[in-house]
């Protein structure tokens, strides 16, 4: 009996722990934001006319008043620019809301534009609606300017405000909580209660991707410089981590848990420009087509995505400076990597037993990127591979690598070869790899 009971008991413990060491999965709106890959940030607010990064609230609503606002301008530029989205700060740590909030008196609606009849959410609602482009907002829960801030009453101010973006201008892909959190009006901070945030986001916006330092969908990517870890996993472990200050190492944002127990993968957010908001004297350093696309490389090619900030100026217009780069951007992404020498998919049901996988050129080319994407509504597999460029049968050049994800993009000083092998070398459990491709990028594109 006593032997039974022991059986019993190590079967029931092996189960259950077998249960938590199964990977998590993403969900399917986690799919579909993995397949955006990349979308645009819109830094819009006080700031821009200021001349600051962190407003401190108490400027005069007067002080926002632009010449000539045009979000289908934006929508527009974001779409000839590839984007598939935007998220807007609906009100950044200032307070200021760009929509006439029932909940404060520092919005739009005090302001002189359009003479408090005009709302820039509602606008860009409308406008990504009209371009085919999803619509995304952020919304501080750091407030320089509400008279609640700093008190619990302040967290009902929050919800309700939430409530009122989700129910006004949702559906969003996504919503972005941002983890700063210093002093108020009243010199106090806020102790946000993140738990009852998400209880009200859960219930209005199920389809919602929430993006904060831990998730609940989505983590930062532990920098601001718009880079992934070379090595980067989409699983996290939050336990024990608060958002803000008390969460995880940069270190750990950046390159996730090989065994965390969440899918909660990593976004690149980054400035086409030095600041998130618009400054004139930034007008000489936004960043070229040729440095976005090294960012793309390094966030994008390395399973993550990319939200890139395109901060409108005073007029309440995309700068041309910006619009330009974005456009180029969005050639060199077409013309050097819309049309690969080669490209294979491979079904679920139809993986190499060995791992091995192969793609033929057809002849030999110069050859200087790969393409690599893993099945990851199965999760995501791959610890280590080697990639192996051939000539006649004979190795050439051998590239390994870590992690895989939604989709790996690696470069290299081009080779002649006319067939690439890849092959997994250690994986977490059986990977799955869905696409291999072979490119040839110009030279000066290849990251350095
Ligand atoms: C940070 C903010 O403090 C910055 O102003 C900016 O909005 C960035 C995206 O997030 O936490």
């Amino acid at each position: 009996m006593k032997k039974a009971c022991l059986f019993l008991f190590t079967v029931v413990v092996s189960l259950v722990s077998g249960a938590q060491q199964k990977n998590p999965l993403p969900n399917k709106q986690q799919l579909a934001w993995h397949d955006m890959e990349y979308y645009w940030f819109i830094h819009f607010g006080p700031n821009t006319f200021t001349d600051k990064e962190w407003g401190h609230g108490d400027e005069t609503e007067d002080i926002f008043n632009p010449t000539a606002l045009d979000c289908r301008q934006w929508a527009r530029i974001a779409k000839q620019a590839g984007a598939k989205g935007i998220i807007i700060t609906a009100k950044h740590h200032d307070g200021f809301c760009l929509w006439p909030s029932k909940y404060s008196t520092h919005t739009v609606r005090e302001s002189k534009w359009k003479n408090g009849k005009g709302d820039v959410v509602g606008d860009l609602m409308k406008a990504c609606k009209e371009y085919g482009l999803k619509f995304g907002v952020y919304l501080s829960p750091w407030d320089r300017n509400h008279p609640k801030y700093g008190t619990a009453d302040y967290n009902n101010v929050y919800v309700n405000t939430m409530t009122e973006l989700i129910t006004r201008y949702g559906p969003f892909f996504e919503f972005w909580w941002d983890g700063a959190n210093g002093e108020g009006p009243n010199g106090k901070k806020q102790v946000y209660d993140f738990k009852r945030f998400e209880k009200v986001m859960r219930k209005l916006a199920p389809n919602t991707v929430v993006f904060s330092d831990i998730g609940p969908d989505i983590r930062w990517v532990g920098n601001e410089s718009g880079f992934a870890g070379t090595t980067n996993w989409n699983y996290l472990d939050t336990a024990g981590f608060t958002r803000g200050a008390g969460g995880p190492s940069q270190d750990t944002l950046n390159q996730g848990n090989i065994n965390g127990k969440n899918w909660i993968p990593a976004e690149c957010d980054v400035s086409i420009r030095p600041g998130w908001f618009y400054h004139k004297e930034e007008d000489d350093k936004v960043k070229t087509a040729e440095q976005l696309f090294n960012l793309y490389l390094k966030s994008v090619g390395r399973g993550s995505t990319l939200l890139l900030n395109i901060p409108p100026d005073r007029r309440g217009l995309i700068n041309e400076i910006d619009s330009a780069a974005l456009v180029d951007f969005r050639k060199l992404r077409e013309t050097n990597l819309s049309k690969p020498l080669a490209s294979k998919t491979f079904a679920v049901s139809a993986q190499p037993a060995s791992l091995n996988y192969t793609l033929k050129l057809g002849k030999t080319s110069s050859v200087n990127c790969v393409i690599l994407k893993e099945a990851i509504q199965l999760g995501q597999n791959v610890k280590s591979f080697t990639v192996k460029l051939m000539k006649n049968n004979e190795l050439v050049k051998e590239v390994t690598a870590t992690t895989i994800g939604h989709k790996r993009i690696l470069t290299f000083p081009a080779v002649e070869a006319d067939a690439i092998e890849v092959a997994i070398t250690d994986s977490k459990a059986k990977p799955v790899i869905s696409e291999l491709q072979a490119y040839l990028i110009d030279e000066g594109l290849v990251e350095k």
